[in-house]
């Protein structure tokens, strides 16, 4: 069955489980595409509900349940432990109630999140009827979720470009990530990687779900490869065939200094950079960005993912993944894995605050890239990604809880993230944010310390200071937007409030009395919505935020 959006939990994409709530039912008959609609339509059945059946106390509990649930900070989703396969079912409907309560405790997250979801559909309905471009964007949707919207708003040529060398990267990474695979099967694999990409013939199957399907289905991907301009196509092979060598020199070698790691991490994601600015630069809309900073994008991305996924890769199975340089983790813990225990919490936290000052050096040179960029489209899908790097370090930042869950931006944070960025003063606005919030977590971790073992802390001070001046002398922060103070909303809500439970009673007494009336009142809605599918007028998406916010 196709996945559908739901307008309760805000998933992004949903299977059809939402449909077990009756009235979620009720409203998908409707069919009235638009999401503002729908959570109208949501609350006016709940009222349905309410006015017409027994069932109205364990409503009422499981609402009080929901907001009475402490929430964590504003920033986060609540923590999650990853999850394993037989917590699924448990998992899924923590999620769901996570979600509630995160739109719940942040009303302000609804607007972005609704827009992301409408640009999810739109961009649904976009995807090349062609069977190989079908499949390349179906799976780009399916392992990059909403970086693929950023894709999608990329010119025709650039897009498809980008979008094939998205996925041979993710299959190349898929055999490198393959534990089951023995290395001397793996090593030949990654080094000739870049041939296959010529070959419709070849394919090889490894990896799990949508990365499987990748890798089964791979003659897709290069049919699509083989019909880009030469220019794209060279620069996609010349990135492949040096990113195979390099993973295939780490299959055998552990990251043991600090220069390890960077090497690492340059051929994991700073040759992206250089891929990516040569794109750019074969689309003739931007200029060619030197291989340094091209490199420090990639490498502040991918630092950040290594030090969040710090659990995830120690407890995979059947063999940790270790990518934290030995030359750090080291100077606190015998072996890497004794960060996870809770009688190492401190040296933990220290070691993780020294891989953070490590990532900070790139934030500058990163700042220059994207300072230079010309071309609105690439720069936001340049600029959305860092801007979740640094927020994403700020949130580990001295914070335990990455030994022992995931330490996520909220969705609805993200979603904001991608609404908001548009200019180069946003991404000075959000890098000095997040930044201050680094240098509060900063001087707080330095009033906890006792023996003064912090190795990193001048170096760490530095690092944020020289990044709050350099946005500071762009001299465009006072007109941002902060993402830590929250703006008051623009609207009354009040009166907000009102018109909408009014119309939600409205709606829920013609359904239970008149349901023909109920049918024309929906029609003219529709009728009145027609052609406006996509961008929504402001107002639509304030009644809820509105209403939500004096719950
Ligand atoms: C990326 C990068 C990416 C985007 C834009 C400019 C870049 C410049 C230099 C290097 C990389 C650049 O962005 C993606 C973001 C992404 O995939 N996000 C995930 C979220 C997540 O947590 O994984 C999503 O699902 O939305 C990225 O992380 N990488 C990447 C890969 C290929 C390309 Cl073409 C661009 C991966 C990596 C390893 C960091 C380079």
């Amino acid at each position: 069955m196709r996945s559908q959006s739901c307008p309760l939990c805000s998933n992004f994409a949903l299977s059809s489980n939402c449909s077990s709530i009756p009235s979620l039912a009720w409203i998908k008959c409707t069919q009235v595409g638009t999401s503002s609609v729908r959570l109208m339509f949501l609350i006016s059945a709940s009222v349905h509900k309410v006015l017409t059946r027994p069932c109205m106390s364990s409503l009422i509990f499981l609402a009080l349940d929901l907001v009475s649930v402490p929430t964590g900070p504003w920033l986060t989703e609540p923590c999650q432990k990853p999850t394993t396969r037989h917590s699924f079912i448990n998992s899924h409907y923590q999620k769901k109630m996570g979600s509630l309560r995160a739109i719940l405790s942040n009303p302000d997250d609804l607007y972005p999140l609704l827009k992301l979801k409408m640009a999810a559909r739109h961009a649904e309905k976009q995807i090349p009827p062609v069977p190989h471009w079908g499949f390349c964007y179906t799976m780009l949707h399916r392992v990059s979720r909403s970086f693929a919207l950023v894709i999608q708003q990329l010119d025709t040529d650039l897009r498809d470009a980008v979008c094939i060398f998205y996925l041979v990267l993710r299959a190349l990474d898929t055999v490198e990530d393959d534990t089951s695979i023995a290395t001397e099967v793996k090593v030949p694999i990654l080094m000739d990687f870049y041939r296959y990409i010529y070959d419709r013939e070849w394919h090889f199957s490894c990896g799990t779900k949508d990365y499987k399907v990748l890798m089964d289905e791979f003659h897709h991907v290069s049919t699509a490869f083989l019909e880009l301009g030469r220019s794209y196509q060279e620069a996609i092979e010349d990135i492949t065939m040096r990113m195979g060598a390099g993973m295939a020199k780490f299959i055998c070698k552990e990251v043991e200094t600090v220069g390890d790691y960077d090497e690492y991490c340059h051929y994991v994601a700073g040759l992206v950079g250089l891929g990516l600015s040569k794109l750019f630069h074969a689309s003739g809309k931007e200029d060619l960005a030197s291989d340094a900073i091209s490199n420090s994008m990639g490498l502040f991305l991918q630092k950040t993912n290594i030090i969040r996924d710090y659990l995830e890769d120690i407890n995979e199975i059947p063999k940790s993944r270790m990518f934290w340089p030995r030359q750090i983790w080291s100077k606190y813990v015998n072996k890497l894995e004794d960060l996870k225990y809770e009688e190492n919490s401190v040296k933990a936290v220290q070691c993780l605050n020294d891989m953070v000052t490590n990532a900070l050096m790139h934030a500058e040179d990163c700042l220059k890239y994207m300072s230079a960029l010309r071309d609105p489209a690439i720069f936001r899908f340049c600029a959305i990604p860092q801007i979740m790097a640094i927020g994403t370090l700020a949130l580990c930042y001295n914070n335990v809880q990455v030994f022992r869950g995931v330490v996520k931006m909220r969705r609805g944070l993200t979603a904001r993230v991608i609404h908001r960025t548009k200019t180069m003063s946003d991404v000075y606005g959000a890098f000095y944010d997040f930044s201050r919030m680094l240098k509060s977590r900063y001087d707080a971790s330095i009033v906890d310390q006792v023996d003064g073992t912090d190795h990193k802390a001048r170096e760490t001070k530095d690092r944020l200071e020289a990044i709050l001046r350099t946005c500071r002398d762009s001299g465009t922060l006072n007109e941002r937007k902060s993402y830590i103070i929250r703006t008051k909303p623009k609207y009354n809500s009040t009166l907000i409030v009102i018109i909408f439970i009014i119309l939600a009673i409205l709606i829920a007494y013609l359904s239970s009395t008149r349901p023909y009336n109920m049918c024309k009142f929906l029609k003219k809605i529709k009728k009145l919505l027609n052609g406006n599918d996509f961008i929504l007028s402001d107002t639509l998406f304030f009644l809820p935020a509105g209403l939500v916010s004096t719950f």
